[in-house]
């Protein structure tokens, strides 16, 4: 395995930063959903009376092995080590750098450094040196989006969420994140909590240097904390309280770190409740190129009325980008599907053994 096989080569802290920059658990910027607005389901997305495809629901695993379905329940990730071909990295790749030549308007990017989020047009050269989340390029590149949205990788997906993956946000990052430990449930969070699995596609070997990617194999089976909105969704006033919930179930459970030293090619899948984060830069100017792109399920866009297209073995929510504010004022607001978790479904939490408030010290 190309990651540490335990926690004794962590480096740095694991416990989260507060919440500064938009790429931190807490600025509520990467929350994917706006609420209010029912979501529209396009009609050319519903597939008709028999024409479901192999993908569709499926009990017996496809693309992955007993012995990795065991994994990814025990655990909560994968590596699929070489999964990417030389010629799909380069193509996200190039999908990257484009944006940087030609700074479309429609792409929203968030400066990690300056903690600011922008449209690319509005990137000032003089910050291009800092490090840049670039959001949902899947929207518009459509050669992004069919490596990130392949076959390949919906088979593996639809075998971990037992449904059609729907692909509802891209994020490329050119250097590490350094992103506080957190659950994507906090910002992007499915009416069925572990209805999501994320990829992190390697766009080259990672480094011990460069800020790898962070997890905690097991974490997914912490119970989760319910905020007091009722939510698994951030209330951001609540931050240290779920920190400090964490903390203390991760210890208790004897969790510890692991960094996923990745090879160029390499796929790594990890559940919607799996902790993770991004470690300290040690060596500044360091590269990190990768691809996260998130996945949500056909069954939680069913009844919503979501814009879907078609994308490899699943889908795609087509959405506006993500507003920046001063920019866009005035202009519609996401109506991007399935809003954030409000409560968990009583018979749900009764299912899966947690209680409804997560206790805190
Ligand atoms: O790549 C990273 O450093 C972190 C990415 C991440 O945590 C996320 O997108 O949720």
């Amino acid at each position: 395995m190309p990651h540490a096989p335990d926690g004794t080569m962590a480096l740095g802290s694991r416990r989260p930063r507060a919440a500064s920059s938009p790429n931190q658990a807490g600025s509520g910027l990467r929350r994917c959903f706006a609420p209010g607005r029912p979501p529209t389901i396009d009609p050319r997305s519903v597939p008709r009376r028999g024409e479901q495809s192999a993908t569709i629901i499926q009990r017996v695993p496809r693309a992955l092995t007993l012995g990795q379905l065991r994994t990814w329940r025990r655990e909560g990730y994968l590596v699929l080590e070489g999964f990417f071909s030389d010629e799909e990295v380069d193509t996200v790749n190039a999908a990257a750098e484009r944006v940087w030549d030609e700074r479309p308007s429609h792409l929203t990017v968030d400066d990690l450094d300056l903690g600011l989020r922008q449209r690319a047009c509005q990137v000032a050269d003089d910050q291009r040196s800092h490090r840049f989340k670039v959001n949902d390029l899947y929207l518009t590149d459509s050669s992004l989006r069919h490596v990130a949205g392949s076959k390949k990788v919906g088979a593996v997906l639809a075998d971990l969420l037992r449904d059609e993956p729907v692909m509802i946000n891209t994020l490329n990052l050119t250097e590490g994140s350094e992103q506080a430990d957190h659950l994507d449930t906090l910002f992007m969070c499915p009416p069925r909590a572990f209805a999501m699995a994320v990829t992190w596609m390697a766009l080259e070997d990672v480094r011990g240097d460069a800020g790898p990617l962070r997890y905690y194999p097991g974490s997914h089976r912490i119970r989760p904390y319910v905020f007091e909105t009722g939510s698994l969704v951030l209330n951001q006033p609540e931050l240290p309280r779920w920190q400090q919930y964490m903390d203390r179930e991760l210890a208790r459970n004897r969790m510890e770190e692991q960094r996923l030293l990745a090879k160029k090619g390499d796929l790594f899948v990890w559940h919607s409740l799996l902790l993770h984060g991004g470690c300290p830069i040690t060596s500044r100017g360091t590269t990190r190129r990768s691809l996260v792109t998130h996945f949500h399920t056909r069954h939680d866009y069913r009844a919503a009325t979501a814009s879907l297209r078609p994308a490899g073995a699943g889908w795609w929510l087509v959405r506006p980008p993500q507003p920046v504010p001063g920019f866009d004022d005035g202009a519609p607001q996401p109506a991007d599907g399935p809003e954030g978790t409000a409560a968990p479904r009583r018979g749900l939490t009764r299912r899966l053994g947690w209680s409804r408030r997560a206790k805190v010290r």
